[in-house]
């Protein structure tokens, strides 16, 4: 039957680990992904303790296993919700906007991208940030919408082109989907300032796009899950109906747990209802109805104030961590004369750093350092530590100077 199957490609970021594992050198370092998830001091990957105080709760309560609905479960939705939004916010407080549970950020992406191949009226033609996650054109192409990039990344100047993105947004066709990173941007690390986020929703609401926000990283940016949450609030009070997908995966720690929503502002209850009923009429067919341990841990610890406040403290020394690396890492690559502007590698935000590096230096780092990251030259600070980031930069330095 299967002779004829073509051997798949590997994925490009999951082969950087593939190396890493294969290096038998005692100081490799690996800063692709498998470190995209949060790594603790000493390297090892750390469960939150407000995670581990939620499943002891869970396990107490002894709940049934029955099937969530297909939405998800209830609790949960409204506590995300209120997270992703504001308590505050207006169309929450309006009972119009649609949420369902998701697999994590990667199944939001496709319920969201799949209702639009169903029902939006405009082009069907999703604008992506260039560069952006590697899976968003495949999630894309697999719902049938056509991808089209917008300028994102000045790699000259290492920084936003801002310039460049509001011409292609502006060039776009009228109503266009625009996929926007709520905030952290992977793999840039390179968000866009409160002013910009001002004028891009103004632009934005000229040319009558749809902002489709993906927010895998709310909190993990500034430490703080408001501040974080600026540009979408931002585009929500403006009037726009957003979609958001939204990840606990990071902020969380809940990776394999795969806890998420999707949902999207319509302009009143009784379009939410038609809206929602549409929405399980993707999900039913993909996967019937949504895990329940994660929505349960997600929803103990949002719906419990102490196990909350415990939780931003978690976030926030997660984003601390990384901050402090930025720092550390731009000081000994100065202090060691490495040619070049590093001044990106501390104004960049979230787990991702685009160093500049170039392919060759990639290379050279692998195989001289043992440190392997992917080609483009991205880092994950939380493969840095106290114990690791010296001979890291020692190395940087090396292979920069050439
Ligand atoms: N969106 C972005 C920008 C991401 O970086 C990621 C994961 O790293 C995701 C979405 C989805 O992740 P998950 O499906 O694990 O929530
Ligand atoms: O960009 C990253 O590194 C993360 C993690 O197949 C990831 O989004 C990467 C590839 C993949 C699954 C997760």
């Amino acid at each position: 039957f299967w002779s004829a199957v073509p051997q798949g490609p590997a994925d490009p970021i999951l082969g950087v680990t593939d190396a890493f594992k294969r290096d038998a050198s005692k100081h490799k370092i690996n800063v692709g992904v498998g470190e995209c998830a949060y790594r603790d001091e000493d390297g090892k990957p750390w469960v939150l303790d407000s995670v581990r105080k939620a499943e002891d709760i869970l396990h107490e309560q002894r709940s049934d296993k029955e099937y969530l609905p297909i939405t998800g479960l209830a609790n949960f939705l409204t506590l995300a919700a209120k997270l992703a939004y504001g308590a505050d916010s207006k169309p929450l407080a309006e009972n119009r906007i649609a949420v369902v549970q998701s697999i994590s950020g990667t199944g939001a992406l496709r319920i969201g991208m799949e209702f639009l191949a169903s029902f939006y009226k405009g082009p069907h033609t999703i604008y992506l940030p260039d560069p952006t996650w590697g899976a968003h054109p495949a999630i894309a192409e697999k719902a049938n919408l056509a991808v089209k990039r917008y300028r994102y990344f000045d790699r000259k100047n290492i920084g936003l082109d801002f310039i460049g993105m509001k011409e292609d947004l502006q060039n776009a066709e009228e109503g266009s989907v625009i996929l926007l990173h709520a905030c952290a941007q992977n793999p840039t690390g390179v968000d866009p300032t409160k002013e910009q986020w001002k004028e891009l929703s103004d632009l934005i609401k000229a040319k009558k796009h749809l902002a489709f926000f993906d927010m895998a990283y709310q909190g993990f940016a500034s430490g703080d899950v408001d501040r974080d949450a600026f540009a979408l609030r931002y585009f929500v009070e403006q009037g726009h109906q957003i979609m958001l997908c939204q990840s606990f995966a990071k902020n969380l720690g809940l990776y394999g747990e795969r806890a998420g929503t999707f949902s999207m502002v319509t302009s009143s209850p009784e379009e939410k209802e038609r809206v929602l009923s549409q929405l399980k009429r993707v999900i039913r067919p993909l996967y019937s109805s949504p895990p329940l341990h994660p929505a349960q841990l997600v929803a103990t610890i949002l719906g419990s104030p102490e196990l909350y406040q415990e939780w931003l403290g978690e976030v926030k020394k997660m984003a601390d961590r990384i901050i402090a690396m930025r720092s550390t890492l731009y000081d000994k690559l100065v202090a060691l004369q490495t040619p070049g502007n590093w001044d990106h590698i501390k104004t960049q935000i979230g787990m991702f750093s685009f160093t500049g590096l170039t392919p060759e230096q990639v290379d050279a780092l692998a195989k001289s350092a043992h440190i392997y990251m992917t080609k483009d030259g991205r880092i994950s600070m939380a493969g840095l530590n106290e114990h690791n980031i010296d001979y890291f930069a020692t190395s940087v330095s090396k292979a920069v100077k050439g």
